[in-house]
């Protein structure tokens, strides 16, 4: 990335030093892990460019957005709907967890044994290396997991914090308190935008992230389709850009996509090797920038097809309804909406469970990854529930359990290449 950043970077108050090496490492792994792919479809490129500038020009737009007055809003999770930051004009940016970052200074506020993925959010703030929560006006939170509820704590000494109250259950009384929290948030996004929602521009933000929702389910029924028209690193990637580039941008690019992989389904054009089987993956979310899983599966004879994840199905099935006249019918839409996201951390929790049995059937795969992060109790008690799930139905079925650290990556290609030889 070039020089010309620096002075932006100085000014939200990087450390430049150790971003450049970060700069430099992540080119590394991205040159090593995505570009070295074959065959990779053209449209690729407009995410490859976004990625090479993922600290560079788009940082550069938001700060025009900010100084335009609209609000940064930065989130962990998908669980903080988009729609009404875009109806205060505001931007919402889905910030990165996913690299081993500042760990041993980490480990002085958070218990060694919390997830990568938690540590990795303070780590960024702490190592003053993700200018995204710099530039953010201010951080989302939400009573998700108990380590992340735990964190938001100690993130609000550092960053302006607002914390959602997330439903543990999904009955009647759950969704009474979404509601308010919904209306809760509404009026903390006027108060601080100084703008007020009104129908007219929350339907337009629902119908934003509707199409934005609509074209990565587009690409995943190609994937369904056509398994070997792109990787599942380049799917997955897409769907973590999703989280930070411009909402209209990015839809006009993935339909762009779409169009050319349904040409090379039509052609038979592959990315891969005839004949290599086909993976859903389940589990943890996989923020930027954590590829390994994806590469170690999809360097051992396998394409990943489909991710019922965060970053995937668990996040872009379901629209908001866009029907109603008032913002109170439209709020009403967005918490049934949100409601239906099936996160561990829900209990009990058994539409996963059969968001899980559908999807691989939709998607065709051979055989399912339950991927979780070390530490992470949801997922990992959930984990023997998938695994059940797949035992009744003869579905393969292998778990993993891992953090961002490369140390296991020779053991994990052993289990999985062994795993896909038996499918
Ligand atoms: S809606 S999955 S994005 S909370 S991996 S921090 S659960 S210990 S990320 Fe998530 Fe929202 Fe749910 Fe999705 Fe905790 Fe587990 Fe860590 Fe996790």
């Amino acid at each position: 990335m070039s020089g010309e950043y620096v002075n932006m970077w100085k000014e939200l108050g990087l450390d430049l030093e150790s971003h450049d090496q970060l700069l430099s490492v992540l080119g590394q792994a991205y040159g090593d892990i995505f570009l070295s792919q074959k065959n990779r479809p053209e449209g690729m490129k407009y995410f490859d460019f976004v990625v090479s500038e993922v600290h560079g020009l788009r940082i550069r737009e938001i700060m025009e957005e900010k100084a335009k007055g609209n609000i940064i809003v930065g989130t962990f999770c998908v669980y903080v709907p988009e729609e009404l930051v875009l109806a205060v004009g505001g931007v919402q940016i889905g910030l990165c967890a996913g690299a081993e970052i500042a760990f041993e200074k980490v480990e002085e506020y958070l218990p060694r044994n919390t997830c990568a993925l938690i540590k990795s959010s303070l780590g960024f703030r702490l190592g003053r290396l993700c200018p995204y929560t710099q530039a953010a006006d201010f951080v989302v939170g939400e009573t998700t997991c108990d380590g992340k509820k735990k964190a938001y704590e100690i993130f609000g000494e550092m960053k302006d914090v607002y914390v959602m109250e997330i439903p543990q259950m999904k009955n009647d009384a759950d969704r009474a308190l979404w509601k308010k929290e919904i209306g809760r948030f509404t009026a903390e996004l006027e108060k601080r935008s100084g703008r007020k929602i009104t129908a007219e521009s929350l339907k337009k933000g629902i119908q934003t992230v509707n199409k934005k929702r609509a074209v990565l389910q587009r690409l995943a029924a190609i994937r369904y389709k056509y398994p070997f028209v792109i990787s599942g690193r380049d799917a997955l990637l897409v769907n973590q850009v999703s989280f930070y580039d411009n909402p209209e941008r990015f839809t006009d690019s993935v339909a762009k996509l779409c169009d050319e992989l349904e040409e090379r389904g039509k052609k038979k054009i592959s990315i891969g090797e005839a004949g290599a089987k086909k993976i859903l993956v389940s589990g943890c979310p996989m923020a930027v920038p954590n590829w390994k899983v994806p590469f170690v599966v999809e360097t051992s004879g396998a394409t990943i097809v489909a991710e019922e994840s965060c970053v995937g199905e668990r996040n872009t099935r379901n629209a908001v309804k866009d029907s109603g006249s008032s913002v109170d019918q439209l709020l009403d839409n967005i918490v049934d909406r949100y409601m239906k996201i099936n996160c561990a951390c829900f209990t009990p929790n058994k539409e996963r469970i059969e968001d899980i049995s559908a999807l691989y059937a939709s998607s065709g795969a051979d055989g399912v990854i339950h991927y979780s992060l070390q530490f992470c109790t949801p997922y990992l008690v959930e984990s023997k529930k998938v695994k059940d799930l797949c035992d009744s139905r003869n579905m393969q079925f292998l778990a993993i359990e891992t953090d961002y650290s490369s140390g296991d990556m020779e053991q994990l290609k052993t289990r999985i290449e062994a795993f896909i030889e038996k499918i």
